[in-house]
């Protein structure tokens, strides 16, 4: 059906309107890397949103393009690609490097669905018009500035604010919010910084604030302490880092390590993993919600599709381009209105790439043929 001729890695580096700090780090600026698929009449975009030190994932910008050009592309240019199942099938042998193998797939999917002109969220089977918003906020340790920019965000229609937290951060945030806001949608998200040992009281602390969840708090690869955890505070507990794809999922749920997952496409090996996902913790009443990882407009439009996808339940990580940057790469830009992001009607991701923006980000680009 498709054969894929060309394939465009262009590594760029987005500035972002402001720091975004987390339990790992600082940063300024997006870097990722965005793909493009070309068969002989359309092309198909994804983004691998890795970035250039092993932080939140520990694929690199650099490991991401050595997987893609050395093993994931020799496999993908020149396939005859008859359903979407086959594109996953292709690289199924090369282990691990989630973000690097699903921004091909993701991109083949954006692909085949211009082809068969329909919305990628039709494609992979989402069943929703428009997705609830929410916002990350990074760690801002200066409350005044933090009430600020709660503030600013729930102006701006945001239907549920997260927080970021580490260890000496945590519940003095929390009760400006809920003093200042009331009873809004507030949940926290602590990227694996706390050890049970040390920091189950602050935990304990946590339950009197009504907080929607709690999302990673333990190291990423515990799924046994956040079970444990869990048996001794009532605040949800989400998983994000912990679950990398859908044997994970099976295992959490089994071991009550969690109420709730984020799932982000990039980090679950793509859209298919995400499907699965998705329909086996429907079955087992664990809802999801879609994560993000600050994505530029592309990456946006694949995670706006898998938020149409039934068992997802909570407000996602999926803001509006202009919380991040001033000029994004597609057009229309992402817009959040009174909370909610349409999904576009339009065929795969639904919004037009603006390469010439893409060349004024661009740190390297490096292209592969038959
Ligand atoms: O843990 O969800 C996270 C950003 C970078 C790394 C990890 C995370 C995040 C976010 C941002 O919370 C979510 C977004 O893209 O808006
Ligand atoms: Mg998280």
């Amino acid at each position: 059906m498709v054969v894929i001729k060309e394939i465009f890695y262009y590594h760029i580096s987005m500035p972002l309107k402001m720091t975004f700090q987390t339990s790992f780090g600082e940063t300024n600026t997006h870097d990722t890397i965005i793909i493009k698929v070309v068969s002989s009449d359309l092309a198909g975009y994804s983004e691998i949103p890795v970035n250039t030190g092993p932080w939140y994932s520990y694929e690199t910008i650099t490991t991401a393009l050595h997987v893609s050009l050395d093993f994931i592309a020799p496999r993908i240019l020149g396939a005859d690609i008859q359903d979407i199942g086959e594109i996953k099938d292709l690289i199924k042998n090369i282990r691990g490097h989630e973000m690097a193998k699903a921004g091909h797939e993701m991109a083949v999917l954006d692909l085949i669905a211009k082809y068969e002109n329909k919305p990628l969220a039709k494609l992979i089977g989402g069943v929703k018009s428009k997705i609830e918003a929410g916002v990350s906020i990074g760690v801002i340790s200066d409350l005044e500035k933090l009430h600020r920019e709660v503030s600013r965000f729930l102006d701006e229609g945001y239907r549920r604010i997260k927080i970021k937290i580490k260890p000496g951060w945590d519940l003095d945030p929390i009760d400006m919010i809920r003093r200042e806001f009331g009873k809004i949608k507030l949940q926290v998200d602590a990227n694996a910084a706390y050890d049970l040992d040390k920091h189950l009281d602050v935990f304990i602390d946590m339950d009197r604030y009504d907080l929607l969840m709690l999302e990673q708090p333990l190291h990423y690869n515990d799924l046994y302490r956040h079970s444990i955890l869990r048996s001794k505070i009532s605040t949800p507990i989400c998983l994000d880092e912990s679950i990398r794809d859908i044997y994970d999922t099976e295992a959490a749920i089994a071991l009550g390590s969690c109420d709730v997952i984020n799932v982000k496409p990039p980090r679950v090996g793509g859209l298919l993993e995400t499907i699965k996902i998705n329909n086996y913790a429907e079955k087992h009443d664990i809802p999801i919600w879609i994560g993000g990882l600050l994505e530029s407009g592309i990456g946006r439009g694949h995670l706006v599709a898998a938020a149409t996808l039934s068992n997802v339940k909570y407000p996602c990580d999926i803001s509006a381009s202009n919380r991040y940057y001033d000029m994004d790469i597609v057009e229309p830009e992402w817009v959040v209105e009174k909370g909610y992001i349409d999904v576009p009607k339009e065929a795969g991701i639904g919004v037009e790439v603006r390469e010439d923006r893409i060349l004024k980000y661009l740190v390297r680009e490096i292209h592969k043929r038959l």
